[in-house]
């Protein structure tokens, strides 16, 4: 049925480079949506909560080494503990905005080199989103932004790769907002596009699985 008391909510992902404001985008869209009555929640990937998230937490941080593939599969792992909640919330109708996803996986791993479709294999069975965002910031731009280089990934050399992955990776479902208008500005884009996301989920489109 499409009444609301019924309907699934939607699976809205959030992807860019580090410092194109994500972050702040992701927390204003689910303020906004609690305003309007909606059950929304706040996810991000990687959660660091759980002890993989620990673990991936300390790579980041320059305070443990791994191997790139034994690192890309803890953050897989890091959503498939993630994936059973994600699908019941989903199925007892809350959207859940999510701040990173399988992309930031696939992006940021074949960005060093290692093979894409390796890369995309422990994604495969992972919930589909309903919805992709990209928020496009030239690296150079981002670089230039406050509290940026503190962690592993946060050069623009990498970067840049980072960049040229995403751009292999995005398909014309994605929607690609200019990261470099006005917070308001792109803030009222999200909303539109978000708002007929969850519009879709409503009248029964099903929920699918990565990649199809
Ligand atoms: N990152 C994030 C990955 O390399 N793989 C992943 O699967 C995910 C979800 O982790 F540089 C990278 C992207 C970023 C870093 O992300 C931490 P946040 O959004 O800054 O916490």
């Amino acid at each position: 049925s499409s009444d609301s008391s019924s309907s699934r909510g939607a699976l809205i992902v959030l992807e860019g480079l580090d410092r194109c404001g994500k972050t702040t985008q992701s927390s204003n869209l689910h303020k906004y949506l609690e305003g309007l009555g909606h059950s929304a929640e706040l996810w991000r990937f990687p959660d660091r909560t759980t002890s993989v998230g620990q673990m991936i937490s300390s790579y980041l941080s320059n305070e443990s080494q791994l191997d790139d593939r034994a690192i890309h599969l803890l953050f897989s792992a890091n959503r498939w503990e993630k994936r059973s909640l994600m699908e019941s919330k989903l199925k007892s109708g809350t959207t859940i905005i999510v701040d990173r996803y399988s992309y930031s996986g696939v992006a940021f791993s074949s960005a060093k080199g290692l093979d894409f479709e390796w890369c995309k294999a422990p994604e495969k069975g992972l919930l589909a989103p309903d919805l992709v965002v990209y928020l496009d910031i030239p690296p150079e731009k981002a670089t230039e932004r406050g509290g940026y280089g503190g962690e592993r990934y946060e050069q623009l050399e990498f970067q840049k790769k980072v960049r040229q992955s995403y751009q292999a990776l995005h398909d014309a479902s994605w929607k690609i907002v200019d990261a470099c208008g006005s917070v308001k500005d792109i803030e009222k884009q999200l909303q539109e596009i978000v708002l007929e996301s969850i519009g879709l989920c409503q009248k029964e489109k099903p929920l699918t699985c990565l990649w199809s």
